[in-house]
This record gives structure tokens, C-alpha cells and sequence, in this order.
């Protein structure tokens, strides 16, 4: 007896020390203490729903966000077993929230579970990096609540009613002096939601923010789960085949896909493995891959579509077009990749593969009009990579020729170390010379652009490698583009787009992040593009140092700050209106400039923006834009 209380307290003296390391690093267990952070803490207490929906218990989830950034998260699944944990005496729910990665040590184990993924690391760290948390329980006619404050109990397990139902509430404010930020993005979450309900069939996910008049709420729930996810990413696109080729095998392990080609020059291949996106891909993408290159050559070989003696098309030729969504759920995950988002796990490379090639061929053979078409598009992007590699070897001749493979008009910095290096595309001639004459040409490279921008949406790469405006962007980045684009190979760090704050300047920002989205993705993926913010006005007065405002409600702080007498207001209507000095102190500066950093964390939203904004449909276009002013503004689009 004595011994047994002896464990009793060091599995308590335990449990509070894995939550105060914690609480001490939290980047260790969550990634970072950013808004990304914040958003982790809620993706863990809803896969924990999730877990019991791949189960078969539980067909509705509720998230909210309650004033004062506040979560509430409900299902209505059995709820979380109450009976008394054989060793720690306390309820299973509390050795849930309080013993670190004890989520699915015990009760019923669905198999795949979502969470434990990622940073899947259990509610118990959600929980230490709380300022106060409430669980509250419906099962067993009763319903049941416990209360927690930075991990530790405050109110164990205790019945606070009677109910018939079964459920299990979560509600949680996150720890301020953790967090940087303690404000939720509905926006992020909304799509994050919407992503799970595609992921788990007719699963319905509701999501709500009520701190703001007027709520917002969002309804999720697909009962067609990916054919649905892909129909959704092609809804602005013009589609070779009406319905997405579905494939579901439930062999060693899940694997579920949907694909369907569409006139577009890329591809949008989503790949998820127990519902975490693996934006780095993986064996199962892999196997993907392989399959598709096979099948597709197989059939063009047998159907004389491809002759014998005809080279086989590459796996880009057909992947032109394709969008498609890659489902698996591996039981023991091995994540590896800069962002331990890259699926490791070396069996189920074959497995995927022989699930497509089966599924996909059968397909193709009973839909002869579809292959045609699918083939049709594939050889003429084989011809255009072709003509591109032309177009390509050309640019090298001729800069050969000249002696350097550098853009004549890049003034280059001398810093060797890639890393410490910037690069400023700059729009027109004349910013262009003030750049180069205010820069450190220690570690900043000016190249200017001028005139009109091809929009490469509406392009294929044969095309833009001979264009006169793209091709000195690429040369002077350095590191190829599309499937060559080696982002280990940019000779800058930094890629500042530098641009008017005008119409002219938004389109020229506009068309250079499509173009790096599309062809050099992983250099906005990986955070090196950056937009440059020149400030609009410029107040001056005798004996004040000048003041520079870079949004109106600045210029309007400043002005009632400073008073208006005897003030001259400047506006500038572009970079060229200011001199070298001015340009370096405002805009360019490292000590003093500010540089809004593109990041693409959201990809499927960004690829849409794009199709949207610059495609051919103007009416989506139009709607978009209506529907989602702020958050264009936002993106600088
Ligand atoms: F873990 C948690 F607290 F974060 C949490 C868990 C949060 C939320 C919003 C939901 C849940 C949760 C857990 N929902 N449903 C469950 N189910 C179980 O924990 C459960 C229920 C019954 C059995 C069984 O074998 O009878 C087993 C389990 C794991």
C-alpha cells in the first residue's frame, strides 16, 4: 500500500514536470509560440474529434471562437471515458489533459489516428500552454466537468448533471505570456476545417467567430470527401473531363485519390498523410508519380496514340494540367524535411503505386474519350518542354557569347554568402538608378524592370524562357525555374520586390509573385520574397526632421501628433520622386525600412487567388473581389 502511494506521487511530480518543459519550450512541442502556434493549439483539440469520427462515433464537430479569443470545441461522439485510471487513480479524461502523449494509450484505438501527427502531442500540451482550460463530458447518463489552469487541476473530474446524450465540450483561452498573439484568423482556421471535412466524408465541421458583429460562421461537410475537395480546386478552372477519377483501397492501409485534368499549364497536387498536409510530399506522392508516368505512357504505347519508337513523355508532360488530392493514413508515420513534412516511410511507395496503376489503367480503358484528351494535352506539353529546352539553350548560347550568364542589367553586390544577399527587382528605369546609387552594394543587388509584365498564367515555360522581362529575373535568382528550380542555388536571400504604390505598381507585383508562385514555388514556400514598402508621404517643416508616413492612417496620426501649421506635405506618386538618400532611409535600410514577407502558408487559397485574378473568367473574378476586398488589399494583389 505504502509503495503504491509512493508511485502515485511521483507519477503526479511527473506529469507537472512534462508540463512545465512545456511550458518552458514550447516551439519544442508546437513549432512556434507564432499565431501559426496558436492555431496548432486548436488543430489538436479538434483531430481529437476527428479521431473519434475515423472511429464511427461522431458526426458532428463544433468550433468557436467565443469574445475574447476564447475556443469552444464540441462533438458528439461517446465522450471521453470517466471510470478511474487503474495506475494514476485519477479519471482517464484528466490522464488525458494532464500526462503528456497519453491520448490513445488507452480506450478504443481507431487505428489511424489523426492526431499524434505533426506536432500531434496530445491535449495535455494544449493544456500547459492554457491560461485556463474546462472539459466538459456527456456520457454515462451523467455529465461530467474539470477545470485547469497553466496544466494543473483546479477542479478534478466531477458530475455536474444529467444528460442522455454523449459528447465531450472543450473550451480554452490560451496562456498571454506564451503566446505572441492571442488573436485567432478565422480566415485560417475556416480553411483549415474545411480542408478536415474534404479529408473525412460526410463528417460536418461547423466553425463560428463571434467576437465580431456580424458573426461568421461556416458549415462543412462533403459527402463526397476528395472527388469533392478536387472539385471544389477546380470550380474557377475549364475541365477536360467532367467527373474526377475517384480511387479508394482499403488494402495494407487506406489510400484514397482523386484527380482530374483541366486546361491549366501547371499542376495542384495536394498530398495528406492522416490528414496532415505533407507540403513537402513524400513515398506516397512518389508512388503517385510513378503510377501516372506508367500508365499514361502504357496506354498511349498500346492504343498507338505514341509510336513504338517515340520517346516516352516525362512525368511533367503528364502532370500538366492535373489537380489532384492524395489521401493516406500510415500507422506509424515517419515525417522527415526541413518542416517534418515530408512522408519517409519507404512501403508505401509501391503500395500507392500499384493502387493507381490498377484503379487508373481500368479507367482509361473504359473511358477511351477521356485518355484521348488527357493524351492530347500531355504531348503538347511535351512538345512545349521541348521547344522550351530550345528556347532555354539559346538564352545560355547567347549569354555565353556575352561572356556572363548575369542580366546586363543587374548591378550585383559583392558579398559572396548567398544568405546575407539581397536582390531588389525594381520597376522602372529611373527607380532603378536611385536604387543603385542609394543601395550597400556590400550585400544589395538592383535589377530593374520596365514595361509591360507577360502574365504567365495565360503562358507555358517555352515562353517564358525567351521572355526579355522574366528571363533576367531568372537569371539573376539563379536557380532554374519550374520542375529545375533548385532553391538551394538562389544567389540572394532576399528577393525584395520593389514596386510603386499605384496601379501600375500593383500590377507589376501582382504578375512577379504569379510568376514566382508558379514557377518558383519553393522560394515563397521558404519565405525569400519580400515586398518593399515606400512610404506615401513625406511631412516636412523647418528644424523637424522630415517624417515619412507609409499608410494614410499614419500620415493621420502623425498630423495630429505633430500639428499642421507651417507643415508641407509631400505625396509621392513613385519611387522615382525620391532621391538616392531618401530611398536608401526609407525604403531600403535594413535599420529602418520595413519589408513585408510573402508567405504561401495557405496555398490552396493563393492558387486560387490567382486562377481567379488572372484567368480568363471574369465573373468569379468580379465576385472574388467583391467578397474578399480586405483580404486582396491584404495580399497586396
Ligand atoms: F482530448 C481532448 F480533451 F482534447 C478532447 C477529446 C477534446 C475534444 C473536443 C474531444 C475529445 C474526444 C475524445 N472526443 N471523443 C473522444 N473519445 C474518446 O476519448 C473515447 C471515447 C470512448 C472510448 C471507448 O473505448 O469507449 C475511447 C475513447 C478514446
Amino acid at each position: 500500500m505504502e509503495k503504491f502511494e509512493h508511485e502515485y506521487k511521483a507519477d503526479q511530480i511527473q506529469v507537472l514536470e512534462g508540463l512545465e518543459a512545456v511550458r518552458k519550450r514550447p516551439g519544442m512541442y508546437i513549432g512556434s509560440v507564432s499565431v501559426r502556434g496558436l492555431h496548432h493549439l486548436v488543430y489538436e483539440i479538434v483531430d481529437n474529434s476527428v479521431d473519434e469520427a475515423l472511429a464511427g462515433y461522431c458526426k458532428n464537430i463544433n468550433v468557436t471562437i467565443e469574445k475574447g479569443n476564447v475556443i469552444r470545441v464540441e462533438d458528439d461522439g461517446r465522450g471521453i471515458p470517466v471510470d478511474i485510471h487503474p495506475k494514476t487513480k485519477i479519471s482517464a479524461a484528466e490522464t488525458v489533459y494532464t500526462v503528456l502523449h497519453a491520448g490513445g494509450k488507452f480506450g478504443g484505438d481507431s487505428g489511424y489516428k489523426v492526431s499524434g501527427g505533426l506536432h500531434g502531442v496530445g491535449s495535455s500540451v494544449v493544456n500547459a500552454l492554457s491560461e485556463w482550460t474546462e472539459v466538459t463530458i456527456k456520457r454515462d447518463g451523467g455529465i461530467f466537468q474539470m477545470k485547469f489552469e497553466r496544466g494543473k487541476t483546479v477542479q478534478p473530474l466531477k458530475k455536474i448533471g444529467d444528460s442522455n446524450e454523449t459528447g465531450t465540450t472543450v473550451r480554452f483561452f490560451a496562456d498571454g505570456t506564451i503566446f505572441e498573439t492571442l488573436n485567432y484568423e478565422y480566415e485560417v482556421l475556416e480553411n483549415r476545417f474545411r480542408e478536415m471535412a474534404f479529408l473525412t466524408k460526410g463528417l460536418k465541421i461547423t466553425i463560428k467567430d463571434e467576437r465580431e458583429e456580424p458573426v461568421k460562421e461556416a458549415e462543412f461537410c462533403f459527402e463526397g470527401g476528395l472527388v469533392s475537395f478536387v472539385e471544389y480546386l477546380n470550380k474557377n478552372k475549364e475541365k477536360l473531363h467532367e467527373k474526377p477519377i475517384y480511387i479508394d483501397k482499403k488494402g495494407e492501409f487506406p489510400i484514397e485519390i482523386a484527380l482530374q485534368y483541366t486546361s491549366a499549364y501547371t499542376d495542384n497536387i495536394l498530398s495528406f498523410v492522416n490528414n496532415i498536409n505533407t507540403i513537402e510530399g513524400g513515398t506516397h506522392l512518389e508512388g503517385f508519380k510513378r503510377a501516372l508516368t506508367k500508365v499514361f505512357n502504357d496506354y498511349a504505347k498500346s492504343h498507338n496514340i505514341l509510336k513504338e519508337k517515340d520517346a516516352n513523355l516525362l512525368g511533367e508532360d503528364i502532370r500538366e494540367g492535373i489537380t489532384a488530392v492524395i489521401s493516406v493514413k500510415v500507422k506509424e508515420p515517419q515525417f522527415e524535411g526541413q518542416t517534418k513534412t515530408k512522408l519517409g516511410n519507404s512501403e508505401v511507395t509501391g503500395l500507392v503505386q500499384n493502387a493507381m496503376v490498377e484503379e487508373l489503367s481500368t479507367f482509361l480503358e473504359e473511358n477511351p474519350a477521356v485518355a484521348k484528351s488527357i493524351l492530347d494535352k500531355c504531348i503538347s506539353a511535351s512538345r512545349a518542354r521541348e521547344a522550351a529546352r530550345k528556347a532555354r539553350e539559346l538564352v545560355r548560347r547567347k549569354n555565353a557569347l556575352e561572356g556572363s550568364t548575369l542580366p546586363g542589367k543587374l548591378a550585383d553586390c559583392s558579398e559572396k554568402d548567398a544568405s546575407l544577399c539581397e536582390v531588389y527587382i525594381v520597376e522602372g528605369d529611373s527607380a532603378g538608378g536611385s536604387a543603385k546609387q542609394g543601395r550597400d552594394r556590400k550585400f544589395q543587388a538592383i535589377l530593374p524592370l520596365w514595361g509591360k509584365m507577360l502574365n504567365v498564367e495565360k503562358a507555358r515555360a517555352d515562353k517564358i524562357y525567351g521572355n526579355d522581362k522574366l528571363n533576367p529575373v531568372i537569371l539573376a535568382i539563379g536557380a532554374g525555374i519550374g520542375s529545375d528550380f533548385d532553391v538551394t542555388k538562389i544567389r540572394y536571400g532576399k528577393v525584395i520586390i520593389m514596386a510603386d504604390a499605384d496601379v501600375d505598381g500593383s500590377h507589376i507585383r501582382t504578375l512577379l509573385l504569379t510568376f514566382f508562385f508558379r514557377y518558383m514555388r519553393p522560394l515563397v514556400e521558404n519565405g525569400n520574397v519580400y515586398l518593399a514598402q515606400p512610404p506615401l508621404y513625406k511631412l516636412a517643416r523647418k528644424g523637424m526632421k522630415d517624417v515619412y508616413c507609409y499608410t494614410d492612417e499614419q500620415l493621420e496620426k502623425n498630423l495630429n501628433e505633430l500639428g499642421r501649421d507651417g507643415m508641407t506635405i509631400q505625396r509621392y506618386k513613385g519611387l522615382g520622386e525620391m532621391n538616392p538618400e531618401q530611398l536608401w532611409e526609407t525604403t531600403m535600410n535594413p535599420a529602418t525600412r520595413t519589408l513585408v514577407q510573402v508567405t504561401m502558408s495557405d496555398a490552396i487559397k493563393a492558387d486560387e487567388i490567382f486562377t481567379i485574378l488572372m484567368g480568363d473568367e471574369i465573373g468569379p473574378r468580379r465576385d472574388f473581389i467583391e467578397k474578399n476586398a480586405k483580404f486582396v488589399k491584404n495580399l497586396d494583389i
